[in-house]
């Protein structure tokens, strides 16, 4: 079994110290951060995902796995972010209120920063109040808005219409993604853009900033 093999078994498995072990493994291998997330660690989560939806396991199970993941990604991080380059724009970054979920938007905010962007990842469960009162503080060129769920993907476009009533949507740009949301939501809800996944939020980036 190959290394990235392993490291997506014991995901599912929720062994952490093999996950760590493993991803430090296939770094001495001169693996690249990029295919140890693509074909280790998005892939074991999407089965925990699966055997979730099976009712196979349950969430503590779940969380098992996703905290082995995120002890894993830690060490990926150095890899995917460029030190002491001039950042070529900033993004506030937030999963929206009532969601927890947080390893796509913490691997979103990674590529980003790899991307060379600054970003302020302010966490999950952000209330729309909480996105304008930083946005006003922080002052970022694009807000970034994560929903995993079917009933807190609503809350995006709560964000957006609160940034509208507020005389704030002209001076950000807005982008959005997780799992439920689609193209096609993300233009009805009046967003900027929209990104399946963490590589294309990258080039999403810059193309709002007409980089
Ligand atoms: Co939850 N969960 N969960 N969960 N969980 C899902 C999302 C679910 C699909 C599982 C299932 O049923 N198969 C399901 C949602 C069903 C639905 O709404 N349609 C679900 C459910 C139901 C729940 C609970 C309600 C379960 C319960 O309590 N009964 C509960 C809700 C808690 C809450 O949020 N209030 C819950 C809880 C949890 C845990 C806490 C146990 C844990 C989260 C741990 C954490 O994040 N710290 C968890 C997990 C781990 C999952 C699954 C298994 C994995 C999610 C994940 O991390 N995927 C998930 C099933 C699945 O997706 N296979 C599931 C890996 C990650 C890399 O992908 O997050 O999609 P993803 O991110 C991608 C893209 O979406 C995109 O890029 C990322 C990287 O490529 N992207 C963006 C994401 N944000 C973006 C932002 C952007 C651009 C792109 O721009 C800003």
């Amino acid at each position: 079994m190959s290394v990235l093999e392993q490291i997506k078994e014991n995901v599912i498995a929720g062994n952490e110290s093999n996950v760590v072990e493993l991803t430090q493994k296939a770094l001495d291998e001169d693996i690249g951060p990029e295919e140890i997330l693509n074909d280790g660690f998005i892939p074991g989560m999407e089965i925990v995902g699966s055997k979730f939806q099976a009712n196979e396991i349950y969430v503590p199970e779940m969380l098992i796995s996703a905290k082995a993941m995120k002890a894993g990604v830690k060490l990926l991080e150095p890899f995917l972010t460029e030190a002491g380059i001039e950042p070529i724009g900033k993004v506030v970054i937030g999963t929206v209120k009532g969601d927890l979920h947080d390893i796509g938007k913490n691997l979103v905010a990674m590529m980003l920063e790899g991307g060379g962007f600054e970003v302020i990842d302010v966490g999950v469960d952000v209330s729309p109040e909480k996105f304008m009162d930083l946005v006003k503080e922080k002052n970022p060129d694009i807000l970034g808005l994560s929903a995993l769920l079917t009933t807190t993907m609503g809350e995006i476009k709560n964000v957006i219409d609160a940034f509208k009533e507020n005389s704030l949507r002209n001076d950000i740009k807005i982008m959005v993604g997780g799992a439920p949301l689609t193209e096609d939501y993300a233009k009805e809800i009046g967003a900027d853009g929209y990104s399946p996944d963490a590589a294309s939020a990258v080039d999403l980036a810059k193309k709002l900033l007409g980089e």
